[in-house]
């Protein structure tokens, strides 16, 4: 299963998500993928999403959007 992370670090909601990933000790099994340093992953999540929010959990190529359903979705697979 692949998974990568759109994200950035000024925005609290990916935050959150980086931090449920450190605590469950699964960030060497997330692609992380910074928008803000990297502008073809903001094209990317642009072309997946059609939007720029982030974060996004792209779970083999699907897109899951917002905080808590990304957390709830990594406490479920790596709990
Ligand atoms: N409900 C969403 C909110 C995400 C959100 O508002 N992200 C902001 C940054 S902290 C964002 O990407 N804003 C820019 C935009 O939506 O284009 C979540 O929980 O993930």
């Amino acid at each position: 299963m692949e998974l990568e992370l759109y994200f950035y670090n000024e925005c609290g909601f990916s935050q959150s998500v980086l931090n449920c990933m450190a605590n469950l000790h699964c960030e060497d099994q997330i692609t992380k993928k910074n928008i803000r340093e990297n502008p073809e992953y903001e094209k990317e999540l642009i072309t997946l999403c059609g939007a720029k929010t982030v974060p996004v959990l792209v779970i083999d190529g699907k897109p899951l959007r917002g905080s808590e359903e990304i957390s709830q979705y990594l406490v479920g697979k790596f709990l």
